[in-house]
């Protein structure tokens, strides 16, 4: 099995073909979670698994398990996966090259004639982007015991749709529990997202971890009034206290640089009109470091700001710090397999510790796990142009596949 090779090709085929499903007119991917597109995506993922000889289970949370059966059907399985989700304005590759490069996995062992050990499962976790429903990786995170099943299905998103009636809406809201099922080993492939791997110009790398995360909703109340008449001292701005607030978490990521990350990517003015000052404003944080007591001094610049603006502006802010994620290791042996994968497909690898949240976060709870990462053009993700090349996803699947039989022979 040592000179088995996926079908790079055939891999590079599926992607161009699910990237067709909600691609945008810059060439990226909008399949937002649990939207109709998304269920598209969905459907098209269950149909390759049905015609590559799977069987398909969905969960509570619409988590999509896709079985390949080994010879011990009483063996946990050795899992792989990612997320068919993607951000409003995605790439062709984020969280669909891991579901595909798994799928690829089974149809390369179809093709060996090859039968595991232990089940092959591929998993589609739902909402990982957490750009609809927040927080990210929500349904992994059921699964992986982080978050109640009621907490996951109760997420709402800015129209008040819970993920139980888009659950139920798209077809997806399944009966199998979430969670508490065995699992040898889960990996992840997913491109990086960032720019080290280029820049070292190495095709794999060997994920070590997860960097922290912290994500806030902030709300800021000032007082409508009229854009014209209302003099400078006399307002009561939202706006304009919510811009101090941008200002202090790009300087708390800028004082704990070079790693510290601040974004404020989601922001809403009410009432919104060109002639009324701003009355409500609210808007998110994401702030990351790799290191928890950096990324708590973060947060606590955030408040201190936060209280400021109200003090200083005259006006009410409500931070509510609606997610926590500490940094993650990966499990030492489940790196070390993936290292091995691509020592002796003999490609060049770096560790790496991942800038971005996956799946295996959260599945790392209840399982060994380590991902795989392959480069993305320019480090660019979370954007139309996101790119990758043949060779590249066909290099990080070889090592998927290897690293999945070295687990099925453990
Ligand atoms: O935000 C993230 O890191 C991931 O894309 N959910
Ligand atoms: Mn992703
Ligand atoms: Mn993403």
């Amino acid at each position: 099995m040592a000179d088995l090779r996926i079908n790079g090709a055939r891999l590079w085929e599926s992607l161009m073909t699910l990237a067709r499903i909600g691609e945008t007119p810059r060439g990226g991917v909008c399949r937002v979670a649990l939207s109709d597109v998304d269920r598209e995506g969905r459907d098209l993922f269950v149909r390759w698994a049905h015609e590559a000889g799977c069987t398909v289970e969905v969960d509570q949370m619409g988590n999509i398990f896709v079985r390949r059966a080994g010879s011990d059907p009483t063996l946990a399985p050795v899992m792989t996966g990612s997320h068919l989700d993607t951000q409003p304005t995605g790439g062709k590759f984020d969280g669909a090259y891991g579901v595909l490069a798994g799928l690829e996995v089974i149809r390369t062992l179809n093709d060996a004639n090859h039968t595991t050990r232990r089940p092959v499962e591929v998993v589609a976790w739902t909402n990982e982007e957490g750009c609809r429903f927040a927080p990210a990786m929500l349904a992994s995170g059921v699964f992986g015991g982080e978050f109640s099943l009621e907490y996951g299905l109760t997420r709402a998103d800015h129209d008040g749709v819970t993920v139980a009636q888009e659950l139920d809406r798209i077809g997806y809201a399944g009966t199998r529990p979430c969670g508490g099922q065995p699992v040898h080993t889960f990996f992840e492939a997913h491109i990086e997202q960032g720019p080290l791997l280029e820049a070292n110009e190495c095709i794999i790398g060997v994920v070590q971890g997860l960097q922290g995360q912290r994500w806030f909703d902030c709300t800021i109340e000032g007082m409508e009034s009229h854009a014209g008449t209302t003099p400078m001292p006399r307002r009561r701005d939202a706006l304009c206290g919510a811009a101090q607030i941008v200002t202090a978490v790009q300087q708390a990521a800028l004082a704990q640089a070079p790693h510290g990350v601040g974004t404020v990517g989601d922001l809403r003015v009410h009432p919104n009109s060109r002639n009324v000052i701003p009355g409500r404003v609210n808007f998110t944080v994401d702030l990351r470091h790799p290191d928890d007591a950096a990324l708590a001094a973060m947060a606590n610049a955030l408040r201190e700001a936060v209280a400021e603006v109200e003090t200083a502006m005259g006006l009410t802010a409500a931070l509510d710090e609606i997610w926590y994620a500490p940094p993650t290791p990966f499990d030492a042996g489940s790196v070390a397999a993936v290292r091995r994968a691509a020592q002796n497909l003999d490609l060049t690898h770096m560790d790496v510790i991942s800038g971005a949240g996956h799946d295996a976060k959260y599945v790392a709870n209840v399982c060994p796990a380590a991902m795989i990462f392959i480069p993305c053009k320019d480090g660019i993700s979370h954007n139309e142009i996101e790119d990758a090349t043949p060779e590249h996803t066909a290099a990080g699947c070889d090592v998927l596949l290897h690293a999945i039989l070295e687990a099925d022979g453990a």
